[in-house]
């Protein structure tokens, strides 16, 4: 009998819910807990840590668990390697939901850095109105560079911010290249800095950027150990259905 963990968080995330549920394949949906809201689902949800390695292997075997899919962020970069370790540790089949890196194109302007401690160091120099759209677990890093007029965008109202010269925007996407284009000029935002974290949830800011031919930082994604990956929901459902793996529905 199938039971699919998926670990979440991610607009790809959501749409392998949707087609699970509506197929009655039973599966949990898992979120961090990062956030105060986080969006509801079709499934059963869990939420919170697993306790790391060993404690995802035990949840694995303790709830039966057939398959993992790893439709975390591509900045989720210790989730995903847990998972890796904890999938071979309880021998159940693991792949990962992702979605290809974006490629600058046609009038981009991207500098790459390789992480954000590079691209905190790449701000160095007068200060700029800068759009720092990279959430809020990593603020405290581009402190490091006070002289710049930052806008941040958060998915909740922030406790304590540790930016001095700061405008904050509570908004969580998708977002569409209409409202960034709008807040890029409101703010007359001089750099836009960015993960490189593919799919459409996130890719507004840089066709904004693009239309308006402001200069974007491009954080590259971590690199990851070798997994499964598979590109759509569709490859899921049939990684799902693979000779050999009884679905048992
Ligand atoms: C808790 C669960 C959907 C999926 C929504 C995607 C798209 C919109 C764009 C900008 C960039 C950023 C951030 C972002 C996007 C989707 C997707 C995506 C980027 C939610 C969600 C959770 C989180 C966690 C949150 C992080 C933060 C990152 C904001 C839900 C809304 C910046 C990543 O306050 C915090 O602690 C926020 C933490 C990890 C990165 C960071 O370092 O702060 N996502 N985002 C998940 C959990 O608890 O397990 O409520 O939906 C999900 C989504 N955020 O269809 O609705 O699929 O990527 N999320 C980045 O890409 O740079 C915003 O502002 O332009
Ligand atoms: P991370 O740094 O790779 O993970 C840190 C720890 O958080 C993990 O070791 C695990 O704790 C817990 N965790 C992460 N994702 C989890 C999940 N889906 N379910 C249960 N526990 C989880 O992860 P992150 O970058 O903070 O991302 C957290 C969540 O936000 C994920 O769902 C991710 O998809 C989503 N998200 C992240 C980004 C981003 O930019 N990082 C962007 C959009 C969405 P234990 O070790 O205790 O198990």
């Amino acid at each position: 009998m199938t039971n699919l963990l998926i670990l979440g968080g991610t607009t790809e995330a959501n749409a392998l819910a949707k087609i699970l549920a509506e197929h009655g394949i039973p599966a949990i949906y898992s979120y961090a807990g990062r956030v105060d809201n986080p969006r509801p689902q079709p499934l059963p949800v869990r939420v919170g840590g697993f306790g790391g390695v060993e404690g995802l292997a035990r949840y694995l075997k303790d709830h039966a668990i057939t398959h993992v899919v790893d439709a975390t962020h591509p900045f989720a970069a210790q989730m995903s390697a847990n998972a890796i370790a904890a999938c071979r540790e309880a021998e159940v089949p693991l792949a990962a939901l992702t979605r290809p890196a974006w490629r600058a194109q046609g009038k981009d302007r991207w500098q790459h850095v390789s992480d954000i401690d590079a691209a905190v160091t790449a701000l160095t120099g007068p200060a700029r109105r800068v759009f720092l759209a990279v959430g809020r677990m990593h603020l405290e890093e581009f402190a490091a560079q006070p002289q710049h007029r930052y806008l941040l965008r958060l998915v909740d109202e922030p406790y304590t911010l540790t930016l001095p010269n700061c405008d904050v925007i509570v908004s969580r996407g998708p977002f569409t290249e209409a409202g960034d284009r709008a807040l890029i000029q409101q703010y007359d935002i001089e750099l836009v800095v960015s993960k490189n974290s593919g799919g459409t949830g996130a890719r507004a800011k840089l066709d904004a950027a693009r239309a308006l031919g402001v200069p974007v930082l491009m954080i590259d994604r971590p690199t990851l150990p070798q997994r499964t990956e598979l590109s759509s929901v569709t490859q899921v459902l049939g990684w799902l259905a693979h000779p050999g793996v009884n679905l048992g529905v």
